[in-house]
């Protein structure tokens, strides 16, 4: 069980598109917007170093994104620790009493098993553990 890197930071907005223009100035390239219908999301990835800044944009009134934004603004939503092995990782937590969001992995954008560790059990940061198949992104 390894901990591999920071794969992304997720950040909450009203507009993918209108997102978009700030880190297309500062020279991010966007690779495509990909919707999530399980999560109620629509993600664009833009890749910097071994990591990923993604822009979630709610699909749907009743998205984790659209509740988070009309509790705490636009913002940094959950950050991504790349794994290379998520079950090993979920029964470590769960074994050690971490109050997890899914005790099984499921598939998010790009088809990376991802899951979630709550914020109440993280100071406040909603984290993300992923794993994706190819090792280099
Ligand atoms: N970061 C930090 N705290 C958060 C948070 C976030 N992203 N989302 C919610 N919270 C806080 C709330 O502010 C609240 O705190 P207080 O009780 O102090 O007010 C607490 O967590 C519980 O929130 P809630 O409003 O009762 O619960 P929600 O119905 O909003 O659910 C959460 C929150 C985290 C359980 C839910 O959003 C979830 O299951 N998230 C995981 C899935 C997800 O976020 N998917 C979108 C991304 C998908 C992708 O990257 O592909």
């Amino acid at each position: 069980m390894r901990l591999e890197h920071i794969d992304h930071v997720g950040i909450a907005v009203k507009s993918i598109e209108e997102s978009a223009k700030l880190w297309e100035a500062l020279g991010f390239v966007m690779e495509g917007i990909e919707e999530v219908a399980e999560q109620k999301v629509k993600t664009a990835f833009m890749p910097i170093g071994e990591g990923e800044i993604e822009l979630l944009e709610a699909t749907d009134p009743d998205s984790p994104i659209a509740k988070f934004i009309e509790k705490k603004g636009e913002g940094i939503h959950h950050i991504a620790i790349r794994v290379d092995n998520i079950e090993s990782v979920l029964a470590s937590l769960k074994e050690k009493g971490v109050r997890l969001l899914d005790e099984t992995p499921r598939i998010g954008a790009g088809g990376a098993k991802i899951a979630f560790i709550h914020p109440k059990a993280t100071n406040g940061t909603l984290l993300e553990i992923c794993e994706r198949n190819e090792n280099a992104k």
